[in-house]
């Protein structure tokens, strides 16, 4: 079949992200023989003409559209990309009678609502090499594709297929990896690599924690699904003889468990002698000298450790399974080794205290993190631990969590945190406040990119220039929930 693969995320920041879910479908499709385009429309001033154009000459069978984004997870600034995805489905109808097939991670958070919001012919929930490979031949076949794994048609309700009730149970093969290599060759990786100064790679799938709020277990299991660590650095060779030395981010939703993952992975960067600079998102859980000597050893240069919090209560609230101590030790053991580290943590969970919010203050200055990216408010998901507690409290309302993005701040922090962390914002230096304050903007993005800088900007933190630029934009703290800036559009 003609197949066209539309890549609909057009968000720049922190970074542009090279859409490695559709290179991994592409591959899917290719090594099952389909005839594949591909639409990426994260550059250029008019994406929807040359979409057009695009549909115009390849005269696709069918079409895949990727949602990676459903929101950008900050509040208040909140940026809600539903009206872009439909403006990408409303213009391939105008130009297409091609069955829209929807997917992606911003998909599979919210598979039944987006499939009614967007009117999408079909959808696939998770992992979808597999699936959409199945459903193309069931399409071929004059099958009845109904029942395949994942698969969500039109006309379900809404809330049945949140992803904690699926219609029918998502594909998670145990060897996901085997025989899979991201069609990178169909996009302008290169270009990614320049713009957004890192490439992209996925070592596992899963996770086993159970934060209470997060939707990673949800999209990808709550089991490790690891590759073989020669097979991770072959493709990680092959992208730098391919493209270039750059650095790489693996996208793991943490890399450093379970125990023994990373370090084979870094034991045979090292025995292959490859010069390769790379980050990840890490637990404290089970981080010891030994791991992060490893892992800076194998060029490793930030991590962004997902502490949450550091406070003993507010780290049992979120349901992580650490304490405060433990957050310590892992910090002090990664700078040790010589590893940037950035903390990223929420405020305002449920239980969140003046005394909580202060004490993980305290905590993270005595840290000396390289950066702090700290959210305010947690984003609740359907199907999470957090939502389906504080829907059963009546604190929520279920049909609070539908298409737009709901937040939850603990009253009894919500008069005084804004202030309070914008001050220790403007103290610190080094933190980013997502939420309150726009981030790094696409022009001095672009500017520090075209400097040469790569890698994650968060490193940049720690240098008293940036300190200086940084802090100066907590100068005026806003002390209530009100957008201080308005004219700052995130997109
Ligand atoms: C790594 C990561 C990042 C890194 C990316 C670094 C890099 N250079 O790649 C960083 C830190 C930069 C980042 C930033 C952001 N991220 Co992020 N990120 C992730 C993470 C952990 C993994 C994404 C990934 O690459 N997965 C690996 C690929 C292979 O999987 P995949 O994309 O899901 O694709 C599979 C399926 O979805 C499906 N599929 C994909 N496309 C299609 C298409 C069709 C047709 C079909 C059938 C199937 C299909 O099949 C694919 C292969 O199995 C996810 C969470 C997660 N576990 O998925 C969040 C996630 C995608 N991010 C999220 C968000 C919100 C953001 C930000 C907006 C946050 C912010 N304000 O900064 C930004 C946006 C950046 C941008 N420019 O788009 C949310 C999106 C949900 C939402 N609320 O919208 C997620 C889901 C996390 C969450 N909160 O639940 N992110
Ligand atoms: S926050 Fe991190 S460790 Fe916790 S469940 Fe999500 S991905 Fe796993």
């Amino acid at each position: 079949m003609r197949v066209l693969l539309v890549s609909a995320n057009r968000e720049q920041i922190p970074d542009p992200v090279f859409p490695l879910g559709l290179a991994c479908i592409a591959a899917a499709l290719r090594n099952a023989g389909h005839r594949l385009d591909v639409a990426d429309l994260c550059f250029g001033r008019h994406p929807l003409r040359a979409l057009c154009e695009q549909v115009a000459v390849f005269r696709p069978d069918i079409i895949g559209l990727s949602l990676r984004n459903i929101d950008n997870a900050a509040y208040p600034l909140t940026v809600d990309y539903l009206s872009l995805h439909r403006e990408v489905v409303d213009t391939l109808r105008e130009v297409s009678q091609a069955p829209v097939v929807l997917g992606g991670s911003g998909f599979s958070i919210l598979p039944g609502a987006y499939m009614e919001a967007l009117g999408g012919d079909w959808g696939i929930v998770g992992e979808g090499e597999q699936s959409f490979v199945d459903l193309l031949a069931a399409l071929e076949n004059g099958v009845d594709p109904v029942g395949l794994p994942g698969l969500v048609t039109p006309g379900v309700s809404p809330a049945a297929t949140s992803l904690s009730v699926q219609m029918t149970p998502v594909q998670r093969p145990k060897t996901w990896w085997q025989g899979l290599r991201p069609a990178r060759d169909l996009f302008d990786y290169a270009r990614y690599v320049r713009r957004g100064g890192m490439g992209n790679m996925q070592t596992k799938r899963g996770c086993v924690f159970k934060c209470s709020y997060c939707t990673y277990p949800l999209l990808e299991g709550n089991r490790f699904r690891c590759r073989e660590a020669g097979d991770v650095v072959d493709e990680l060779e092959a992208l730098q003889r391919d493209y270039g030395p750059h650095p790489v981010f693996f996208v793991d939703s943490i890399l450093n468990f379970p125990r023994g993952h990373v370090e084979a992975i870094c034991e045979e960067i090292l025995r292959r002698g490859l010069k390769v600079s790379w980050s990840c998102y890490a637990t404290p859980v089970k981080l010891d000298r030994r791991q992060a000597g490893l892992m800076a050893r194998a060029g490793c240069d930030g991590i962004e450790l997902g502490s949450d919090a550091a406070d003993d209560s507010q780290l049992v609230q979120l349901g992580k399974s650490f304490d405060a101590e433990t957050v310590e030790r892992a910090s002090r053991y990664c700078m040790e080794a010589g590893l940037k580290v950035c903390q990223t943590v929420i405020f305002g969970a449920p239980g969140e205290t003046e005394a909580s919010v202060r004490a993980t203050c305290r905590v993270l200055r005595r840290m000396h993190p390289v950066a702090v990216v700290a959210m305010t408010g947690v984003r609740l998901y359907p199907g999470t631990p957090l939502t389906g507690s504080l829907v059963e409290q009546g604190l929520v309302q279920q049909d609070e969590i539908g298409l737009l993005p709901a937040f939850f701040v603990d009253p009894a922090v919500a008069e005084f945190l804004p202030g309070f962390l914008q001050q220790q914002a403007q103290q610190a230096g080094n933190w980013v406040l997502p939420g309150l304050v726009p981030p790094l903007l696409p022009g001095s993005q672009r500017l520090l990119r075209g400097m040469g800088i790569s890698g994650p900007l968060w490193r940049l933190l720690h240098k008293p220039w940036m300190h200086y630029f940084n802090s100066n934009k907590f100068r005026r703290p806003n002390t209530s929930w009100g957008v201080p800036d308005r004219k700052h559009k995130l997109l």
